[in-house]
């Protein structure tokens, strides 16, 4: 069986994977995805009709959202689940349809008889081959007739949307939604049916839709500040302690909160990893002493590391990789994250019950003994960093920071990565290194000191750390709050700030948030460590020329540029 991918940044050969993912997806879960994203476009091309009258199903909107987490790169390689999710699909399908139908006979006095798209028609095959072979004729390129472009641009919504709808997900389990979300989730997928839609319309889409996720970035803000309080430095340990131990990944604060509920008072020690890093910043989460500390790296280097750690291990949302057998019974999944024949932790009403996760725990025995290691310090949101705001703007106006960087984003395996070890490692001593997302595994453990302050004596009075970590890629939200209020202190646009952006990118949940940062007009963002496979020649072009997007190329030949430009 074929397979064609190529959503995320270590698409093979930098073109595609058309055998097996280097993620590890294969095809035939590959495949399913492909049809689920045709299944969702079925959905959405009702679901918009329907809004379009005033009819809306919540049902509908929640399933279209996880269909797309599903299937953002390392979420699902589960064939069972999939193809549950896909019967699910159709039986939503026909209740939205029937739901529009009524509702438009209603009001216009007549059946509804236009001619809808394909995806909108579609019944799930009766076995599961079957449903390879709806998959297989549906994928990316399944199209052979389509401009190039235009599949390009569509590719990249959808992306996008993808990204999106993880956020989505994240506020809603915190009770957050918002309709100008939601209904774009619709519009945007029912758009990728519309044969009438232009290059520039689709270039317009797509900018519709980075303001969009602007919204979601602050709806889930709101969600995880108003539950969770606002960040606050904090120093986490590196090291390890003593006891039982279970390690949790992915995003999910929420997972997290109910984890150290079920364990407060067990002597089971909770360790973030990954993306949960920003964690032990939040009041309402770092108040439990079982939060104990980080462990590991950056997702890539997990199956060593999770190896390694004697107790459970819980995955959230995305990055999992195959589980290696050494500890594929001590990991579990939860939300949309699913490994066959791992471990799935489900909601009921709204809780989940993690007492598996824990009996494994006690089961692996935990740590032998305290490991002491430094700390690093979190919890750098745009609260924080407003509240120090006049500081921040009194050093930048006496000169004593001369420039800040935004290096941010994924990490991912490619040797190409270096590079942003390498940028934050060159960036002088009086410049502010803002950083968010796993990424920042490349370098957050190196020590940049802090850019001393001095009263009129000349006496150091305090200091502005010159590393900055802002939270998940999510909170890019407080990157650009942080940005636009520099930008009104300086009474500036945010492209005339002594401000850069360096993005690394991996999987589509950078997508949506490039997207946003364009869509606000950013110029000269740096993004690499490759560019998208899925950018044509032509969509490229336009990228440069509205927004001068350019590629890294090597870390000192890059600060060079942007810290000492040729006029
Ligand atoms: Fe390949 Fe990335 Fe798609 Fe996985 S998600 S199949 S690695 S392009
Ligand atoms: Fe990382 Fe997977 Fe993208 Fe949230 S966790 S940023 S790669």
């Amino acid at each position: 069986m074929g397979m064609f991918c190529f959503q995320c940044e270590q698409t093979a050969k930098g073109k595609g994977c058309d055998y097996l993912g280097i993620c590890g997806k294969t095809p035939e879960v590959a495949t399913l995805q492909d049809l689920l994203i045709h299944a969702a476009k079925g959905i959405a091309i009702y679901a918009h009709m329907a809004r379009e009258i005033g009819v809306k199903d919540h049902d509908t909107d929640l399933f279209v959202i996880e269909g797309l987490f599903a299937t953002v790169t390392n979420v699902d390689f589960d064939i069972e689940r999939l193809w549950e999710t896909l019967l699910r699909a159709f039986e939503i399908k026909e209740k939205i349809k029937k739901l529009f139908l009524e509702a438009y006979k209603k009001k216009v006095g007549q059946d509804f008889d236009g001619e809808l798209p394909a995806a909108a028609y579609w019944k799930p095959a009766e076995n599961v081959s079957g449903l390879f072979e709806q998959g297989a004729k549906v994928g990316v390129l399944s199209d052979k007739t389509l401009n190039e472009d235009v599949r390009s641009l569509r590719e990249l919504l959808l992306y996008g949307l993808k990204g999106m709808a993880a956020y989505a997900d994240h506020a809603h389990v915190l009770g957050r939604e918002s309709e100008e979300v939601t209904a774009f989730f619709h519009k945007g997928l029912r758009a990728l049916t519309d044969n009438r839609l232009t290059v520039e319309d689709l270039v317009g889409l797509n900018m519709q839709f980075g303001m969009v996720n602007l919204k979601c970035l602050e709806l889930l803000d709101k969600a995880h500040t108003d539950h969770f309080g606002h960040p606050v430095p904090t120093g986490v340990l590196l090291g390890t302690k003593k006891g039982l131990a279970i390690l949790v990944s992915g995003h999910d604060l929420l997972d997290l909160e109910q984890l150290l509920q079920q364990t407060e008072g067990k002597g089971v020690n909770i360790y973030t990893h990954g993306e949960m890093l920003p964690a032990h910043g939040y009041p309402r989460l770092k108040k439990y002493k079982h939060l104990v500390a980080n462990y590991g790296g950056a997702w890539q280097d997990q199956a060593r590391e999770f190896d390694a750690f004697p107790g459970a291990i819980l995955m959230t949302t995305n990055c999992i990789q195959q589980p290696r057998e050494s500890y594929k019974s001590r990991i579990f999944t939860t939300g949309l994250v699913a490994w066959p024949g791992v471990g799935h932790i489900h909601p009921v009403n709204g809780r989940k019950d993690f007492s598996p996760v824990i009996k494994k725990a006690i089961e692996a025995g935990g740590f032998p003994q305290d490991i002491p290691a430094k700390h690093i310090v979190v919890g750098f949101g745009h609260n924080a960093v407003l509240g120090v705001a006049d500081k921040v703007i009194g050093a930048v106006k006496e000169g004593k920071i001369k420039h800040f960087f935004l290096v941010g984003g994924c990490d991912g395996a490619k040797p190409g990565r270096n590079y942003y070890t390498e940028f934050a490692q060159e960036v002088p001593k009086d410049c502010v290194i803002l950083t968010l997302a796993c990424g920042k595994y490349r370098f957050n453990k190196l020590e940049f000191g802090d850019i001393p302050l001095r009263n009129a004596s000349g006496d150091i009075v305090g200091g502005i750390p010159r590393l900055l970590d802002m939270g998940q890629c999510n909170d890019a939200y407080s990157a650009i709050q942080v940005a636009a209020a520099l930008a009104k202190a300086f009474g500036c646009g945010v492209n005339d700030l002594p401000l850069s952006m360096i993005l690394s990118w991996y999987e589509q949940k950078a997508v949506c948030i490039l997207l946003t940062l364009l869509a606000l007009g950013i110029q000269n963002i740096r993004i690499g460590p490759s560019l998208p496979a899925f950018v044509s020649p032509n969509v490229l072009k336009v990228l440069v020329e509205k927004f001068n997007i350019k590629p890294v190329t090597t870390a000192k030949e890059d600060l060079a540029a942007i810290l000492h430009p040729k006029v």
